[in-house]
């Protein structure tokens, strides 16, 4: 970046801090799309002058809303919810419901906002949005979620629609939730439409859409090794998570006979050095999805549980971390360059911190952000909607080949945009493609 370009990155991120103090992990995601886009965007006159840039920033709206709902003993308690409607210049408004302590409206505009480039990069006609609460659902009943879900859809029901937001799933948000609030959905309005994604597979859910994201962040990391002239066969790969992204990420890997070497949850990772069989996958699968447990609790050969700890310092090839944001830090990085590892592979969103990004860029690691790697997940929510719309539903084989496609696309739209002299930075990459496309829409459609 030249001197002049940064001066106004600066002057952009001063003003951008300015109308948005304390969102630390939206000024995160600004920058760095800001960052990469500066060169290109300097040279648009047109779109500078209509200052694009300060535009996209900026949410189309944020709705806010409290959800009562009443635990299984009959006290009441209050959450604060969200629906952050980023940017709908490509098509109705798409992206997931997160339900987790953690979540603040920073957390979700970052969301939000890497959301728009993503949806962007798949190629289909999706707006960015996200959504969700600070809601904890760990130790609640069923029926706790189910009347929070219920609540939670009684105000969101007025600011959604299959033509206007369509959100699905996300951390703490999977089938069992989507079904809930669908079900409330349908009640309210007395119609039948595929105002969400991630739907059970009985009643307008697509094939594949469970593995979709997991499944699409390997197919993405095979594209990007290959380019490279690496191979993923033989692999040992260090997963984070061991949720919806993880578990499917992980069982793919296996099958491509890769080594999954870890895997985690908050409180720890287990680690197997010689990787996972599939029939250790499928343990951990019933133990996490059905039994809801913790990884604390497996019991296998060969597998051993660190507790308090991310799995980042182990020997691995690979890491794909799938669990938050900011959970590869520095140290992580520097651990992984130091085992020599090639390349990371995000399937969480925003999960390796500025830092670590910093390090890994320098000791020339190849590095997949999620906003490319992890659009598997909402690529099959379009086609999901795809599907509903047109009233038919698609055999797993074909959903899977589109998944496919459409994920060497994203890799060939972010070689295109980032590719170096030895190496493509993805990061570069996938934020010029995805921005350049949101960008000039809103240019054509005027001053709105
Ligand atoms: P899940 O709720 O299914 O799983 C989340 C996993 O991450 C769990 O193992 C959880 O551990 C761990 N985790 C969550 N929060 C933290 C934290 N603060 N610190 C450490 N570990 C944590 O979520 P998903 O698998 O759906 O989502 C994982 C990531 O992938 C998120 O970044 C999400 O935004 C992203 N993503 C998800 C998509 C989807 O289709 N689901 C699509 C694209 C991206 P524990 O069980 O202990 O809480
Ligand atoms: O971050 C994401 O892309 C998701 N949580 C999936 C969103 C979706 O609409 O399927």
């Amino acid at each position: 970046m030249t001197s002049a370009e940064q001066k106004e990155l600066d002057h952009f991120m001063t003003g951008l801090k300015k109308r948005n103090p304390y969102e630390i992990e939206f000024q995160q995601a600004v920058h760095e799309v800001a960052a990469s886009v500066m060169p290109w965007y300097l040279q648009q006159d047109d779109l500078h002058r209509s200052q694009i840039l300060e535009r996209i920033t900026e949410p189309d709206r944020i709705i806010t809303f409290r959800v009562t709902w009443e635990t299984d003993a009959g006290e009441i308690r209050a959450n604060r919810a969200w629906r952050v409607q980023f940017n709908h210049a490509l098509g109705p408004y798409k992206g997931g419901l997160r339900f987790h302590p953690s979540v603040t409206q920073s957390i979700l505009k970052f969301l939000g906002f890497e959301q728009i480039f993503k949806n962007s990069l798949t190629g289909l006609p999706m707006g960015g949005a996200k959504g969700g609460s600070n809601f904890n659902p760990k130790g609640k009943s069923r029926r706790e979620v189910m009347r929070f879900c219920h609540s939670m859809m009684t105000e969101l029901h007025r600011h959604i629609g299959e033509d206007i937001d369509v959100p699905a799933g996300d951390i703490g948000v999977g089938a069992r939730e989507v079904s809930f609030l669908f079900g409330q959905y349908m009640r309210l309005e007395n119609r039948w439409s595929g105002v969400l994604t991630g739907k059970g597979l009985s009643f307008g859910g697509s094939a594949v859409r469970t593995e979709a994201t997991g499944w699409g962040c390997v197919y993405f990391c095979e594209n990007m090794l290959h380019h490279h002239d690496f191979e993923l066969e033989g692999k040992r790969v260090a997963v984070s998570g061991s949720g919806n992204v993880a578990l499917y990420g992980a069982q793919k890997l296996i099958e491509k006979r890769a080594k999954v070497v870890t895997m985690s949850d908050s409180k720890g990772f287990i680690h197997a050095p010689e990787g996972l069989t599939m029939e250790q996958w499928e343990t951990i699968q019933e133990l996490k999805e059905k039994k809801r447990g913790r990884l604390s609790e497996l019991d296998e050969a060969g597998i051993t549980y660190h507790a308090g700890k991310r799995p980042w310092g182990v020997e691995c090839d690979i890491a794909m971390p799938c669990a938050t944001q900011n959970e590869l830090e520095a140290e992580g990085a520097k651990e992984l360059v130091k085992n020599g590892v090639v390349a990371v592979c995000e399937g969480a969103n925003m999960p390796t911190s500025v830092e670590a990004v910093e390090i890994l860029r320098e000791a020339g690691v190849l590095l997949a952000p999620g906003k490319a790697s992890n659009a598997g997940g909402v690529a099959v929510s379009g086609l999901e909607q795809s599907q509903n719309a047109m009233r038919i539903s698609w055999e797993p084989e074909e959903v899977d080949r589109r998944l496919q496609r459409i994920m060497s696309e994203i890799h060939a739209r972010c070689v295109r945009e980032g590719q170096g002299e030895e190496r493509v930075d993805y990061i570069d990459g996938s934020n010029i493609a995805g921005f350049k496309k949101v960008a000039e829409a809103m240019h054509a459609y005027g001053a709105v």
